[in-house]
């Protein structure tokens, strides 16, 4: 056990190696409690050459004034910025509403997304919807088709939940040929976590009887792409909510206000905004969105279709590109995992390019299909480094290589990319991505 007055260099040097290029077992701060946790610490606090007290001259310049007043909706903080998502439109001007927006991972910590920094994926655009007029018609298969207005849904009973939805696009730059230098959540960045509060779809749909030879449901947004999917009954019946809450407040437009699908663990697609139809029907419907896109291509000229639950995955967001490292020392690694399919049930963090690797610490609670927040300590040596994490979950799937990806699908494949990511560190302490 290490004494009081150990240096950090003594308590680093007994920490246990978890994996080679100094990946360290966390746990020897907690050990040595405060003296090691301050001696981390250490390496970057100034020493403290100020005032004893902060009365009079020694006022700091926001203390001789009076503070702002209160406001109705709060907002960052000016110098906590640019809190910003990154815009993609392929379309321009054509059509400015179609593209995405991703959530910058690499600026957040924890597991919870910013309602106003959620990614947004939209086929045409954020439909401008007066809730007074927006109604949910459920039809076909059922025993008496249902028209809820919005003052009738939220009369209904609720749940929330909390969990990540994940575009069946997300890091689809990583399928370029070259490795684009961008930071984690530029790439990565469309996935995003929320508790979600709402009806469940059962409730609505026992309502109106499901007749027995209805096996699928169509379900449509009343945006101007009318986006729609086919999703299996048994999965409309289990898990999924009508969603009218996000983190608390009424669904924000981008995310499908008044209300949307929430469909745990399911591709984004599936998440159907501005709900307005839900169809029961014998197959699936075949729709533009479940057969043009969303289906993946083999090498043997076939292509799977309805991969519905997202895959195994996760990402350092720190450090990433766009960071430069403040000299050698103590680091702490940190990133994001989850699993479309159920729990993540260990990371794994190399600092040598995937040769060794370390268990990182999973933040409790770990929750099913939702982001899991994973750490690791780091002494890095000032050498280069291949910073990796390779996510498992509870059904026992492990995250792959690139090159296993690639080997997997054709070239131009673009969906559900779930590979090991790379951020290589150079001796000078500029971090690019590569592919390994
Ligand atoms: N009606 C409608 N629903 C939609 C879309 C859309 O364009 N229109 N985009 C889908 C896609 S591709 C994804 S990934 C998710 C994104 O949800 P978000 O914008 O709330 O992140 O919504 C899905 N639901
Ligand atoms: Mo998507």
């Amino acid at each position: 056990m290490t004494g009081k007055r150990d240096s950090l260099l003594t308590v680093l040097e007994r920490a246990d190696r978890v994996a080679a290029n100094g990946l360290i077992d966390r746990r020897v701060f907690l050990r040595c409690g405060i003296t090691a946790a301050g001696a981390a610490a250490g390496l970057v606090a100034t020493g403290w050459a100020g005032a004893a007290d902060s009365i009079g001259e020694n006022a700091l310049p926001w203390q001789k004034v009076q503070g702002a007043p209160f406001r109705p909706y709060g907002q960052p903080s000016p110098f906590a910025g640019p809190l910003q998502r990154t815009l993609t439109q392929p379309y321009g001007e054509l059509a400015p509403g179609a593209g995405n927006s991703m959530t910058p991972l690499h600026a957040l910590q924890g597991t919870i997304t910013p309602s106003g920094l959620h990614f947004e994926r939209h086929h045409n655009g954020v439909p401008a919807i007066d809730p007074s007029r927006h109604t949910l018609t459920i039809h076909g298969l059922v025993n008496r088709a249902l028209t809820f207005d919005m003052s009738a849904l939220f009369r209904y009973p609720m749940v929330s939940r909390i969990c990540f939805i994940e575009c069946a696009g997300n890091s689809f730059f990583n399928t370029a040929a070259d490795p684009q230098q961008k930071p984690c959540g530029m790439i990565h960045g469309m996935v995003s976590c929320s508790e979600w509060t709402g009806v469940p779809l059962a409730i609505l749909l026992e309502e109106a009887g499901v007749q027995p030879s209805a096996q699928w449901i169509l379900a449509e947004g009343a945006d101007s792409a009318a986006m729609s999917r086919s999703i299996p009954l048994d999965k409309a019946m289990s898990d999924v909510i009508v969603a009218l809450y996000q983190n608390g407040e009424p669904v924000r437009p981008e995310q499908g206000y008044p209300v949307r699908l929430v469909i745990p663990g399911y591709e984004g697609n599936m998440n159907v905004k501005w709900l307005h139809r839900v169809k029961l029907t014998e197959v699936p419907t075949q729709t533009k969105d479940e057969t043009s896109k969303y289906t993946d291509s083999l090498p043997d000229g076939k292509a799977e279709q309805f991969t519905f639950v997202m895959g195994v995955k996760s990402v350092i967001t720190h450090p990433t590109v766009g960071v430069t490292m403040q000299g050698k020392g103590f680091y702490e690694v940190s990133g994001l995992a989850w699993s479309g399919a159920g729990k993540v049930k260990r990371v794994e963090v190399s600092a040598d390019g995937g040769k060794s690797w370390g268990d990182a610490h999973l933040e409790q609670p770990v929750l099913d299909k939702s982001l899991t927040r994973f750490r690791m300590a780091w002494q890095w040596d000032g050498g280069p480094a291949q910073l990796q994490s390779r996510a498992t979950d509870d059904r026992g799937r492990v995250q792959g290589t690139r090159k296993d990806w690639t080997a997997k699908y054709v070239a131009g494949q673009r969906y559900h990319y779930n590979a090991i990511q790379t951020w290589a560190i150079s001796e000078a302490g500029k971090i690019s991505n590569v592919y390994l």
